[in-house]
């Protein structure tokens, strides 16, 4: 595995999760209370002994990295490294070619980083998903069945193919047709596979008969830039996988696993609740695969005559008593203070403590400190960090047509969200 570079793609221009990425890069959105984006396909890498990463980002914000430096440290002997490439940095002009124009251009502008000659594989990653995978798997698929190119794939319904590239493949698995994000019934029958075909692999179809690509391709490194050289595609999913698979060996790797996209606030706001229940389709705590993140020198939360059902709490937080939490995300350093209510939200904390005298002074000031006032109600909602929620106030809304936008909170798709620092007044509701 000492062969594979992987490059992360940490997101286009794309304003999917705005407005959570206005002031840091998609990498660095923080997940599940302590985690960042960044931290599952790199914690992938290592757990599958692939600790040489590249990930490359439209700008660098500090978050992104502070969170790496802090993070992934390897020794001198191992090799290892996490290389932040942002096109911002790389690229000196700030006309529109500065940025990165599609997944294939992210990656055709950064070969040299990482086709050198200690590299024989380059596994391309999306940075906006949640799943565990043994990428040593695809390596054996790509090397026994002599491929070019592998993808991961998965099994899923004709419902849910819509966003995705569907994949055809012949007996031996290699890939014979290829439509991206297929919207009819007679593009989606073009490349539909037999489900007993399907239950062959070992997995059970369940009526599933379509192979989507996870956007997870593991290339030969000659022909990643050999490919990328002779073309001027700029995506991997719209252009130059459907092309390649006529003149190259494409091979599926197939993946049964719980796989998310985490790319867009409806999915991120799912996914992190989801963690919440106890049978989480995903475990954050798996011994042999863990999730990395950066170490905290962090108390321990303390919470006193609360309410809390089916919620994970990030460390450094006070709970006062008379709060009610229920199926939330309770992030670091969070303030919660008494009688408050907080259901069906990502509360995301704090980046610093205040003082007591800080908290009593803005308290008296103007009725609010970091964290979430007392009486305050949350509910369906992304807290961003830094906030400071007023006594009383309501964090709920119901229609996107009631929104007080001077505060600059929006709802996307359904769920109200509450940029980064941001002061909501005592008693506001939308
Ligand atoms: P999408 O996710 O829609 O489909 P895309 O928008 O190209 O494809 O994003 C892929 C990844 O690259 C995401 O993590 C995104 O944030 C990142 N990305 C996008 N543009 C980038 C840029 N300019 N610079 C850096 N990173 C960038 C793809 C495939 C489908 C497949 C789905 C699976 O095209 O075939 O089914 O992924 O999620
Ligand atoms: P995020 O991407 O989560 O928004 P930032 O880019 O804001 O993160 O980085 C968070 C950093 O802010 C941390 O490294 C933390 O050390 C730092 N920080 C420390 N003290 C303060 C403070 N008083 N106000 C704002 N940020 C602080």
């Amino acid at each position: 595995m000492r062969s594979i570079s992987a490059v992360i793609l940490g997101g286009g221009r794309g304003t999917r999760l705005q407005p959570l990425t206005t002031h840091r890069s998609k990498p660095a959105v923080p997940l599940a209370g302590k985690y960042r984006l960044i931290d599952i396909p790199i914690s992938n890498c290592i757990n599958s002994g692939i600790n040489r990463c590249y990930v490359l980002t439209q700008f660098l914000s500090v978050s992104l990295h502070s969170h790496i430096r802090g993070t992934y440290r390897f020794d001198a002997f191992s090799g290892g490294l996490v290389e932040i490439l942002a096109a911002q940095q790389t690229l000196a002009t700030d006309d529109d070619t500065s940025w990165y124009q599609g997944t294939a251009d992210a990656v055709r502008k950064n070969l040299r980083y990482f086709t050198d000659h200690h590299t024989d594989h380059v596994l391309i990653l999306s940075g906006d998903q949640l799943y565990r995978m043994d990428f040593s798997a695809m390596l054996k698929t790509h090397e026994e069945s002599g491929a070019a190119i592998t993808i991961a794939a998965k099994p899923v319904h004709r419902h849910e193919a819509k966003g995705l590239g569907i994949m055809k493949v012949d007996e031996s698995g290699r890939v014979i047709g290829f439509v991206e994000k297929p919207t009819t019934n007679e593009q989606l029958d073009e490349v539909a596979m037999d489900p007993a075909w399907v239950d062959s692999l070992g997995v059970t179809a369940d009526g599933r008969e379509c192979m989507a690509s996870m956007g997870i391709y593991l290339f030969s490194a000659d022909v990643l830039t050999e490919t990328l050289n002779n073309s001027t595609h700029s995506d991997f999913g719209k252009e130059l996988l459907p092309e390649a698979i006529a003149n190259r060996h494409v091979q599926l790797h197939p993946f049964d696993g719980y796989w998310e996209d985490i790319g867009t606030i409806g999915s991120f706001y799912d996914s992190n609740l989801a963690l919440c229940k106890p049978d989480a389709p995903f475990d954050l705590g798996d011994a042999d695969a863990p999730i990395y993140s950066r170490p905290r020198f962090l108390p321990p939360t303390r919470a006193d005559g609360a309410e809390i059902k089916g919620s994970l709490i990030a460390d450094g937080c006070t709970i006062h008593p008379g709060a009610k939490i229920e199926n939330s995300i309770i992030g670091l350093r969070c303030q919660i203070g008494s009688n408050v209510t907080i259901r069906d939200s990502i509360v995301m904390g704090a980046d610093f403590f205040e003082t007591p005298e800080q908290v009593a002074k803005n308290a008296s000031e103007c009725g609010t400190w970091l964290g979430i006032g007392e009486g305050a109600v949350v509910e369906r909602a992304i807290v961003d960090k830094n906030c400071r929620i007023g006594a009383g106030a309501r964090v709920s809304c119901e229609s996107k047509e009631d929104l007080d936008l001077s505060l600059n909170c929006c709802v996307r798709d359904g769920v109200l969200v509450v940029p980064k620092n941001t002061i909501i007044p005592p008693g506001w509701s939308p």
